[in-house]
């Protein structure tokens, strides 16, 4: 069976539709077919101000978030990154691999360090990208299912572990990034330029997974809509309508053509009240069910602690066969 990795921060106490469509439900697909693992990245998240309290509670809501969105512990290994050591040992070779102007062509790092100016910035927030290469090449992943937004840090991956296998001989397998064509980018409701963001600050534009089927309800009612009245797909000229048919489509299932038809003659009102409905009612058994995991706490921690004993046990054999390739002493 081909690996799948994939990793998701804990950094706010809600997953957002953004998450759900460009990764998450992808995952919970990839799990049938597929040795997957996926990781809660909360040595990714220090790379921001953190609190210790919100950590850990972020952690957990995570992992009943995933839980509830469909990922089966049973099918994957659900499991936490700073509970695998072997993330950190494999991040810093990928760093002695990395070009200083390779690292700084990361638009990741440009956009997240432009908000505070890179001298004010986390080094941690600089090496994230050689941290993640750890993350899935320690399990020798084939596929790793992740928005468009990190295209960029999977090819640095390939790239890393081409030249590792060249330089010391053949130790990892090369990834692929898993890229949907159609949700790979869902917008902020409020700014449909601009992605819809976890650590974005703004709320009125992010649909929260955690968030009351009212408060949705009237986010979505109140979403910013474009010059016109025709409710038509156009990433140029109508890009408010275009994300909220993107997302309709991608929960009813029902293509963007069909939708269009359905939509001819009617405004703006009466599309973003089905978008609402569509949303809200997908979401309101997603909700209960992560808030009703998250009353059994020591269940989760039973969840976490099994999926990361199984992840050292992968990644214990790839550091080892790092190690031994590159000459240390074992
Ligand atoms: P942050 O804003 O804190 O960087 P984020 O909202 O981008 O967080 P991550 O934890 O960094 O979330 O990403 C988890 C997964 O969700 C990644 O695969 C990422 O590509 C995907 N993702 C995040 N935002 C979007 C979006 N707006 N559209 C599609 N996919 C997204
Ligand atoms: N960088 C990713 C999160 C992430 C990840 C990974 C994704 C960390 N490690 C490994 C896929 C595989 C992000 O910011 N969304």
């Amino acid at each position: 069976m081909k690996r799948v990795l994939s990793g998701i921060q804990p950094t706010s106490d809600s997953f957002h539709l953004g998450n759900y469509l460009g990764a998450v439900k992808q995952w919970v697909e990839l799990q049938d077919g597929h040795d997957a693992f996926y990781c809660i990245v909360d040595l990714h998240a220090l790379t921001i101000e953190t609190d210790p309290a919100l950590l850990r509670k972020r952690t957990l809501a995570s992992a009943a978030q995933l839980i509830a969105l469909g990922i089966s512990p049973e099918k994957s290994t659900l499991f936490v990154q700073s509970q695998v050591p072997q993330h950190n040992q494999l991040g810093w070779i990928m760093e002695c691999l990395t070009g200083f102007g390779e690292a700084s062509r990361m638009t990741q790092f440009k956009d997240k360090s432009s908000k505070s100016g890179a001298d004010s910035s986390r080094v941690g927030l600089f090496t994230y990208p050689m941290l993640q290469a750890a993350d899935i090449l320690l399990y020798q992943a084939h596929f790793v299912p992740v928005g468009e937004d990190q295209r960029q840090h999977i090819e640095l991956t390939r790239d890393l572990a081409g030249r590792f296998n060249s330089r010391y001989g053949q130790t990892f397998q090369l990834p692929e990034a898993y890229i949907l064509k159609t949700a790979a980018k869902i917008n902020d409701i409020q700014e449909p330029t601009a992605k819809m963001s976890k650590s974005s600050g703004a709320v009125a534009g992010v649909i929260e997974i955690m968030d009351s089927p009212e408060a949705n309800l009237k986010k979505i009612k109140s979403a910013v809509t474009d010059a016109g009245k025709e409710v038509r797909f156009n990433l140029a000229e109508k890009p408010g309508i275009s994300n909220l048919l993107t997302i309709h489509s991608a929960l009813s299932g029902q293509s963007i053509d069909s939708l269009e038809k359905d939509f001819e003659g009617k405004g703006y009102g009466d599309f973003k009240g089905a978008v609402a409905e569509v949303v809200v009612e997908y979401l309101r058994p997603i909700r209960a069910r992560a808030l009703e995991l998250l009353e059994d706490e020591k269940h989760l921690l039973d969840i976490l602690h099994q999926g990361s004993e199984k992840a050292r046990s992968v990644a214990s054999k790839t550091l080892e066969s790092t190690y031994k390739n590159l000459g240390v002493v074992l």
